[in-house]
């Protein structure tokens, strides 16, 4: 046992350093999973970080989308208004939620995964009248808290949601209690969400959980204004990303 041990430690400088498919036991994602023959959407325990394991969902098939579209690891949801998503800067650095309906996966997680591998980004949306839409992006990543966990995201394809977070790309992500936004007051306070804010947004996942339409107080709801107005907020949106090498561009925007 203790021989193991040793050598998983020896092994782990080398996974983070690889930009390869995992010859460990460990996944670090929600593709390894599927690849290692996980089929079935729910919770799987994954290693972004290498020895840390951290629960997630992981979406192996959704709706419309075929078989070999699976593997992707759910970063964010917001369901059915059950969790409390304004949060101080702590909350959203380690995660929180249930991962089994509304969570934040975490921040550090965010950078830990993504500087392993090249990612793409889903967005998939749906409001109260049960239409959907969706936004893809070829490129996505969050880089170290050095750096205030600043987005990149570039790439964007039109599920028919249209684009609201490129405009959000270079931004260093903000709470209540960390103003890293470009606006002169708190993006976070005003808005009741946290987010990679500028001055302030174009869509806001971790806002308000609104039911619905309600014009009351500007923009504070779980919006994508490409797709509904300021006014209404999402019944549900959920953020997944999946390795650039698996993602199958044409069988996803053919939806
Ligand atoms: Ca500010």
């Amino acid at each position: 046992m203790e021989g193991t041990v040793v050598y998983l430690a020896a092994l782990l400088p080398m996974l983070s350093a690889c930009d390869c498919v995992s010859t460990s036991d460990k996944p670090l994602d929600c593709s390894d999973v599927y690849n290692s023959g996980g089929r079935q959407s729910g919770l799987y325990s994954i290693y972004p970080s290498g020895e840390t394991p951290l629960w997630v969902y992981c979406q192996m098939v959704s709706e419309r989308d075929s078989p070999e579209n699976g593997g992707w690891t759910v970063i964010q949801r917001r369901l059915d208004g059950t969790v409390n998503f304004y949060r101080p800067w702590r909350e959203y650095k380690r995660g929180f939620g249930n991962v089994q309906g509304e969570y934040w996966l975490g921040l550090e997680s965010l950078y830990q995964l993504t500087r392993n591998r090249k990612y793409s980004l889903r967005v998939d949306l749906e409001d109260f009248e049960g239409r959907k839409g969706f936004a893809l992006y070829s490129s996505f990543s969050v880089e170290c808290e050095c750096s205030g966990y600043k987005l990149q995201v570039s790439g964007f394809t039109d599920g028919g949601a249209g684009d609201s977070l490129s405009g959000h790309n270079g931004q260093k992500f903000s709470t209540f209690d960390k103003d890293q936004d470009t606006y002169e007051k708190n993006c976070a306070k005003e808005f009741l969400g946290a987010f990679w804010y500028s001055a302030c947004h174009n869509t806001n996942p971790n806002g308000v959980y609104l039911w619905g339409e309600d014009p009351t107080h500007y923009a504070i709801g779980v919006s994508w204004s490409t797709w509904k107005n300021y006014a209404v907020s999402m019944k549900s949106i959920t953020l997944r990303i999946k390795p650039v090498s698996l993602e199958h561009l044409h069988s996803s925007s053919s939806e």
